[in-house]
């Protein structure tokens, strides 16, 4: 049998990271689409870089930009991957409400730019999109399943959900191997610092060693379904082995406060964190999205994922790593 060859856009992102080193484990020739800037931002696929057995092996990166159709087009001919993992864009949801257009563009008109590709091609190509939570605002109904209408609370959930129709129209109009995955927040020690759980982890180990005192955010009473984001790959990879294209919902099942992520975070280093939480009005949002909780069981009985890391023990593993990574010389 050929070897399987992947091509993940986004894969210098969190979730792009741990897939590469999924699919590089599973044997996979991994391509990934990197955008040219002036300072490099791999940080989180370094290692993979500097290991001589596996970069120009069967890792590869190329210049590329989700916006740029010929250079997409071009790699797909030379790469003609088996699976496509779209993992890119603009992910901040409070930051999409300053860069709206950007944010539509990135994650909406992009995504329809690659199904024009997969359409095009002339061979069975299986595509990963990264759908979200946040197609569904502020539902009706909780928890949410694959079936909940679509509702969502800002630019960056409006950009998704009409990424996740065109998939499902694509998937029936194409017969294209099209899958939504459509996941809850996912988090880990690789989690951008600017989204809420890594900047509670980074607080709380820098404050623990005295580097920092306070720390600023905005509305504690939010809740989300917090999942480790390693396990939220593997069902992505697990989706596209299936005989059919499906979406499905990647979730705990278990949604928790800010606050409670601050207690777990702040306990592990036995602080309070009322003694250092400041309110700051900038990081509350134009609107907030409330009741979100997925309910996990079809990819449970479909493609036996199961998510095993809790919120308490994700908080855990997050505060180790930034305190880890603080220490002098690390
Ligand atoms: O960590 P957040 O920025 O994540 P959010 O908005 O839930 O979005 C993340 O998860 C989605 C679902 O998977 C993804 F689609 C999306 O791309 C992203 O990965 O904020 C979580 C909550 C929000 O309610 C926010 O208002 O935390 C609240 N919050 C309170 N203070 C804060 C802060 N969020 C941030 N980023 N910074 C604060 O200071």
């Amino acid at each position: 049998m050929a070897q399987p060859v992947a091509f993940i856009t986004g894969i210098t992102g969190q979730d792009g990271s741990y897939l590469a080193e999924l699919l590089l484990r599973q044997g996979y020739l991994v391509h990934g689409l990197v955008r040219r800037a002036s300072m490099f931002n791999r940080s989180r696929i370094e290692h993979l870089r500097h290991d001589p057995a596996v970069y120009g092996k069967s890792l590869f990166l190329h210049y590329g930009d989700l916006q740029d159709a010929t250079a997409l087009r071009r790699i797909f001919r030379q790469v003609r991957p088996s699976e496509v993992y779209h993992l890119a864009g603009q992910s901040h949801v409070g930051l999409s409400f300053e860069i709206p257009e950007v944010t539509c563009h990135e994650v909406g008109n992009a995504t329809l730019g690659l199904l024009e590709i997969l359409r095009d091609q002339d061979y069975p190509v299986r595509f990963y999109h990264a759908a979200s939570s946040e197609i569904f605002g502020t539902p009706e109904s909780s928890p949410q399943n694959e079936e909940t209408p679509t509702r969502p609370g800002n630019p960056y959930g409006c950009a998704k959900a009409f990424a996740v129709h065109l998939c499902r129209v694509y998937r029936k109009a194409y017969g294209l191997f099209v899958c939504n995955g459509i996941a809850y927040n996912h988090e880990s020690p690789r989690r951008g610092e600017n989204f809420v759980t890594r900047k509670i982890s980074l607080a709380a180990a820098r404050i623990k060693l005295g580097l920092q005192d306070k720390l600023n955010l905005g509305d504690l009473d939010v809740r989300r379904d917090w999942g480790y984001a390693p396990e939220y790959v593997e069902g992505m990879w697990r989706m596209l082995q299936q005989p059919e294209p499906d979406d499905y919902v990647l979730a705990t099942g278990q949604s928790h406060s800010i606050r409670d992520f601050l207690s777990a975070a702040f306990a592990r280093v036995a602080l309070d964190w009322r003694s250092h939480v400041i309110f700051e009005e900038r990081f509350v949002r134009p609107t907030e999205v409330n009741g979100l909780v997925g309910d996990p069981s079809k990819a449970k009985a479909r493609l036996g994922w199961e998510p095993k890391t809790r919120m308490a023990e994700l908080a855990g593993i997050m505060v180790d790593a930034d305190l880890e990574a603080q220490r002098p010389g690390a």
